[in-house]
């Protein structure tokens, strides 16, 4: 029974280029198998999806396993031809975790420490002295605490920034003030001074990063998004941007990637774009997760890292 990567990738893409090579090296009586080169449908048992075209995975009959090759599913259950007694497994690896908090830690001590002003200044040629907000008193809410955001909450922690995070059931988490569920969102947007979203692409959080929520924070905060695109409404933040009620923001993810060059992010003052970049993990590093998995569901073991489709995470 063969394995087949399910992308919509440009075939030259070296993280999927060096994952193949990773793959059937490590375990060479893999049938490993890349779509559109699917073979006989029948034959396939499980998928690796990143970005699967859509009505794809209902045509294979026995197909036994999906495994996100991101950490999210969003763009799996967005399928309307979905086998739903089908288990989805999320990709989770200590290193995607880590690229993640570099990538966070690194966009709160931009803002933190007013690196785009200073680059402002320094294409005008201007020597000025900016006053900062110490990290103690420079708040970060973490918007989702799950792997990615409860690591990320005690970096930031780790290096002396006042941090505050919020998730759907409630948490207790050394040196983070943990807040939970949409009663309590604005009393802990109140005192953040920067967000960081790093929720799952939901009904419930689709549109999360909007005026309302803006409006709840200090005036001048900032905004990271290495959620996903759909969490934040565009205009919104342009206006908020605009009205001075956010002074800048750092953005990964995006509605439409590759974001389209037209795009008005691309050449705006306070914002900071990113291709998608946080947090791919690193080839060599999740080959063992997929393998393991795959071994998991060939021997009949349990699963990690299911998700579960009713809460769309
Ligand atoms: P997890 O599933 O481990 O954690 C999700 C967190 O979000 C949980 O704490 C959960 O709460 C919380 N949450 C979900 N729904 C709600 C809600 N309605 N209200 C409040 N909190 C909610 O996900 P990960 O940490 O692994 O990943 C998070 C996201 O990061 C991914 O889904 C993906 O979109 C994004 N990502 C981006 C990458 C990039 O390169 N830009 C790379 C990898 C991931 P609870 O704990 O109570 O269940
Ligand atoms: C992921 C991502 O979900 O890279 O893993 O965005």
């Amino acid at each position: 029974m063969a394995v087949l990567i399910l992308a919509e990738i440009d075939p030259t893409d070296p993280w999927f280029a060096q994952l193949i090579t990773k793959l059937k090296n490590r375990k060479a009586d893999l049938d490993l198998r890349v779509w559109p080169e699917c073979g006989k449908p029948e034959e396939i048992e499980i998928v690796l999806a990143w970005l699967p075209p859509l009505g794809v995975m209902q045509t294979f009959p026995n197909l036994k396993l999906i495994i996100s090759l991101g950490a999210s599913v969003d763009r799996i259950l967005v399928d309307p031809d979905l086998p739903n007694h089908i288990p989805i497994v999320r990709l989770v690896s200590e290193g995607k975790t880590w690229q993640m908090a570099e990538y966070v830690t690194l966009a709160v001590l931009l803002f933190q420490r007013r690196f785009m002003e200073y680059q402002a200044l320094q294409r005008s040629r201007r020597w000025k002295y900016l006053p900062v907000l110490d990290a103690r008193v420079f708040t970060v809410g973490i918007l989702g605490l799950g792997v990615l955001g409860l690591t990320v909450a005690k970096k930031l922690a780790a290096i002396g920034f006042a941090v505050r995070g919020w998730s759907r059931s409630p948490k207790a988490i050394a040196g983070v003030e943990c807040f939970h569920g949409r009663e309590q969102f604005k009393l802990f947007l109140r005192t953040c001074q920067a967000i960081v979203c790093l929720l799952p692409l939901t009904p419930e959080t689709e549109g999360i990063l909007c005026h309302d929520t803006f409006s709840a924070l200090p005036t001048g905060a900032y905004l990271i998004n290495v959620g996903r695109g759909k969490h934040l409404v565009e205009a919104d933040l342009l206006s908020a941007l605009d009205s001075g009620q956010i002074a800048g923001a750092c953005l990964d993810v995006f509605d439409t990637e590759p974001l389209p060059n037209d795009h008005p992010f691309w050449s705006h003052p306070h914002i900071i774009v990113t291709p998608h970049i946080a947090a791919p993990g690193m080839p060599e590093e999740v080959v063992d997760p997929i393998l393991d998995t795959i071994n998991c569901s060939r021997e009949g073991r349990p699963l990690e890292y299911v998700i579960d489709r009713n809460r769309g995470y």
